[in-house]
């Protein structure tokens, strides 16, 4: 079974899946063995490794680590072309659809996919769309592009239907790390509506009501980051899952 075939089993068996966002930059090398054990114990789904910046050179170590740790699969989210690995299950082949920088819809891409294929890596390609949310993200600020805004589902519904019928085969809606404001159920429930494309959602989901909240509007993955930095608690993450899980 493909990486892309067990994220959606996972989903389509509990409802919905849990995904956790691991940082390279922020772990501690020495609790963090356990943070991956105690994450899977408690239900986590997947883990998505990457960000804007990763400043530390232990992107590779940290996919190590991670799996070394975990038998559910580890996937890169990648914030560069410098982020790739072949110690990971998949990539999210990301195209910032949101967007009109043409470097980040297709020319990262091109530079990316002869490196994913002297890897064997399997690339999931996402269509990934920023969604405004309060103050500026770094998403929006490395990327140099203008994300939706959040009041209109429409124009997220119709970036949705054009990545449905480019072929992507997943959907990311994307407040931000960190962001103001995590994406709202009306965007989510509307994009739901109008495209069968599994819908990830993250950025600013800080507590498992508010993750309910977005698998009851349609996300087939939700996204936590930020919060578990501040505490990655096995009782906060089973929270999490048993939220997102709705059976
Ligand atoms: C994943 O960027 C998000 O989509 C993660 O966001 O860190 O705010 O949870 P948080």
């Amino acid at each position: 079974m493909s990486t892309y075939e067990t994220l959606l089993s996972s989903s389509n068996a509990r409802g919905a899946a849990y995904l956790i966002l691991i940082d390279p930059d922020k772990i501690d090398g020495n609790s963090f063995p356990k943070f991956i054990q105690h994450s899977t114990a408690a239900g986590v789904d997947g883990f998505l490794v990457g960000g804007s910046l990763v400043l530390a050179d232990t992107f590779e170590d940290c996919i190590r680590a991670i799996k070394k740790n975990t038998k559910v699969p580890v996937v890169i989210f990648p914030g560069s072309v410098q982020q790739i690995s072949k110690e990971a299950d998949a990539i999210l082949y990301l195209s910032l659809l949101s967007g009109r920088n043409a470097e980040h819809i297709i020319g990262s891409q091109v530079t990316a996919a002869p490196i994913i294929k002297k890897m064997k890596l399997e690339a999931i390609s996402t269509a990934y769309m920023l969604v405004e949310s309060g103050k500026t993200t770094s998403a929006e600020f490395m990327s140099n592009t203008k994300p939706l805004p959040r009041n209109k589902p429409d124009i997220a519904v119709a970036h949705a239907l054009a990545a449905e019928y480019i072929g992507f085969k997943l959907l990311y809606l994307e407040a931000g790390s960190g962001a103001e404001h995590s994406v709202p159920e009306e965007m989510i429930a509307a994009v739901a509506k109008y495209s069968s494309v599994p819908l990830i959602v993250g950025g600013g989901i800080r507590t498992p009501d508010d993750a309910r909240k977005k698998v009851k509007a349609g996300a087939k993955f939700v996204v936590t980051g930020n919060i578990l930095e501040k505490d990655g608690s096995k009782d906060l993450i089973k929270e999490f899952a048993a939220a997102i899980h709705l059976r």
